[in-house]
């Protein structure tokens, strides 16, 4: 009888990878990433990790293609995937926020009223937006957002900002942060018994991990 596994994606080169291998690695759970190998067996944990772009983590996890994944919040949400939190890891923290020209006065958000908004995330600043009884026009653009408002595509964007370096070098001022995010652990909502097993395993380490680092 083969033995049950946990499939796990994580992101293959990004952001997140170096800060996910390392957690399984502090974990004690070994494997070989970083060959352009797109999946790789432990060697000491029953588990098979899958190597993805972080976009398509979450369907992979909800498709029951993989079992569990790691990924941002922010990419978890907008996505709209029916998958479970089931840790929060406290690394890759961003945020996501609205921003305008430098030289714009700026008094709340209804001054977006009627406004183009650049952004890769329409879900999330859609729902933001008509929670706050905002209208504005949302363009969805899939990367270099920031250059939005100097090349005329629109007044102001809504993207993901960490030290805030791009929107300064850009000419633009964060005015609004929407949404916090940090990478997460997702998990395929009806995992079976043997598999759930494993998962508590897991957190069971990455739990003692965290708090040996608090
Ligand atoms: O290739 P793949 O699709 O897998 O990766 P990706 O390029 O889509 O994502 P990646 O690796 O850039 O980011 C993965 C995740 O890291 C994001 O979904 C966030 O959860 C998180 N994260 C943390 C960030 C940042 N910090 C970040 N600074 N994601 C993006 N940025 C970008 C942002 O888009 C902007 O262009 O960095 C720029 C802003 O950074 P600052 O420091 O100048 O403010
Ligand atoms: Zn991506």
């Amino acid at each position: 009888m083969a033995t049950t596994m946990l499939r796990i994606a994580l992101q293959k080169s990004g952001r997140l990878s170096e800060d996910s291998y390392q957690l399984f690695k502090e974990c004690g759970i070994r494997f070989d990433y970083g060959t352009g190998k797109l999946k790789s067996v432990s060697s000491n944990f029953p588990a098979e990790f899958l190597f993805l772009r972080d976009d398509d983590i979450p369907g992979y996890v909800e498709d029951g293609v993989a079992d569990l994944g790691i990924v941002g919040e922010n990419v978890a949400v907008e996505t709209g995937r029916a998958v479970q939190t089931v840790h929060k890891l406290g690394f890759s923290k961003c945020r996501l926020s609205i921003a305008i020209p430098r030289g714009e006065t700026y008094n709340s958000l209804h001054d977006l009223n009627g406004k183009n908004i650049a952004t890769s995330y329409p879900r999330l600043l859609g729902n933001y937006l008509a929670e706050q009884g905002v209208t504005a026009q949302i363009h969805e653009i899939s990367g270099s957002v920031e250059i939005a408002p100097s090349i005329g595509l629109a007044e102001a964007v809504c993207d993901i900002v960490s030290s805030g370096s791009t929107l300064l070098s850009n000419g633009l001022k964060e005015v609004e942060t929407i949404f916090r995010s940090e990478a997460i652990m997702i998990a395929s909502n009806d995992l079976e018994a043997e598999k759930q097993a494993l998962l508590d395993k897991l957190l069971f380490r990455i739990k003692a991990v965290q708090a040996a680092k608090n």
